[in-house]
């Protein structure tokens, strides 16, 4: 797919007081996009939040929540920062473009407006979301499983520990490391350690299935299962779920203490978060209770 296709039938949320506005710039743009509206800048932060669209074009003079606000408000927010604004305005001095770009918008369109510029805009900035949401996607995935990497498991896990710490829930991790896999990658080759990787994270995969919960790629044959929300005897029931997953796999290993198949060993811990509290403690707890799964024979999980 190239770029410019990309770019064609983006989500397009257009925010004016005035329907007839609103009425002018749907006409121009409903046989590429999907159109939502909202008629207040309140409403356009709530729809914005429920429809994650990919560009808003937003008014500047409205009661109430103008549209300099609403673009503020819009940059402030981790979920909506990175949608692109577009204004379209009756205002056309230099100041109010400047304002407009200062407050994070990254197009000024005046009104009256020529139909074929302003559509041209608009595929022109829907082009680079795109591009930046295939980068931000590649730059928070492992290339080899598909899982998350470790930059966007540390994220998630920030923000996961900041929501437990605040609705006062727990929260446990899960480390997984595969046992002997270096002594697999001499037996079976570099090759069928790779596709043994992707077996088994699929397996992780497949143990993790509540939306709140993420498997992250951690190290080379490492991963991470974070469950927030989750109690210690829930998470106890994933990390048995996740062994038997990999024992089921049944990949021959012929050179394990524990085969002949691969296994895994894991360290399982839980905590209730608070702010004081780092959430790398939490990482260690888990990492030190892995070495113990390791140096009392494999293939368990000790919690
Ligand atoms: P233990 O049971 O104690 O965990 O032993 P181990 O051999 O699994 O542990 P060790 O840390 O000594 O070896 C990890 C191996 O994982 C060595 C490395 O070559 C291999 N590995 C790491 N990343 C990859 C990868 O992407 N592909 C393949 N095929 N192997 C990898
Ligand atoms: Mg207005
Ligand atoms: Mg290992
Ligand atoms: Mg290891």
């Amino acid at each position: 797919m190239s770029w410019t296709n990309l770019a064609m039938n983006g989500r397009i949320l257009i925010v004016d007081d005035a329907m007839e506005n609103i009425q002018i710039l749907h006409q121009l743009l409903r046989e590429e996009h999907d159109v939502l509206f909202a008629l207040s800048g309140v409403k356009a932060l709530e729809i914005a939040h429920n429809q994650l669209p990919d560009l808003i074009l937003l008014d500047a003079v409205m009661p109430g929540m103008d549209g300099y606000a609403v673009c503020s408000a819009l940059r402030e927010s981790a979920l909506l920062s990175a949608i692109p604004v577009i204004f379209v305005t009756a205002l056309n001095q230099p100041e109010d473009e400047t304002r407009a770009l200062e407050a994070g918008a990254v197009d000024f369109i005046t009104k009256p407006f020529n139909a074929a510029v302003v559509r041209a805009r608009v595929r022109s900035q829907l082009t680079i979301k795109r591009q930046a949401d295939a980068m931000r996607e590649l730059s928070l995935t492992d290339s080899l499983t598909g899982v998350a990497n470790r930059r966007s498991f540390n994220d998630t896990m920030d923000s996961e520990w900041r929501r437990c710490a605040r609705d006062g829930v727990p929260m446990a991790i899960i480390m997984a490391d595969i046992d002997h896999f270096k002594d697999y990658n001499d037996t079976y080759g570099h090759q069928a350690g790779d596709l043994c990787l992707q077996q088994v994270s699929a397996a992780l995969r497949r143990c993790a299935v509540r939306p709140p919960d993420l498997l992250a790629r951690y190290g080379g044959e490492e991963f991470i299962i974070l469950l927030p929300q989750e109690t210690r005897d829930g998470a106890e029931v994933v990390a048995q779920r996740i062994l038997d997953e990999v024992r089921a796999l049944d990949i021959p290993h012929a050179k394990s203490s524990v085969g002949p198949h691969v296994t895994v060993s894991l360290g399982m811990a839980s905590v209730m978060p608070t702010e004081g509290m780092a959430p790398s403690t939490l990482i260690r707890a888990a990492d030190a209770l892995l070495y113990r799964a390791k140096h009392t024979g494999r293939d368990r999980y000790c919690a």
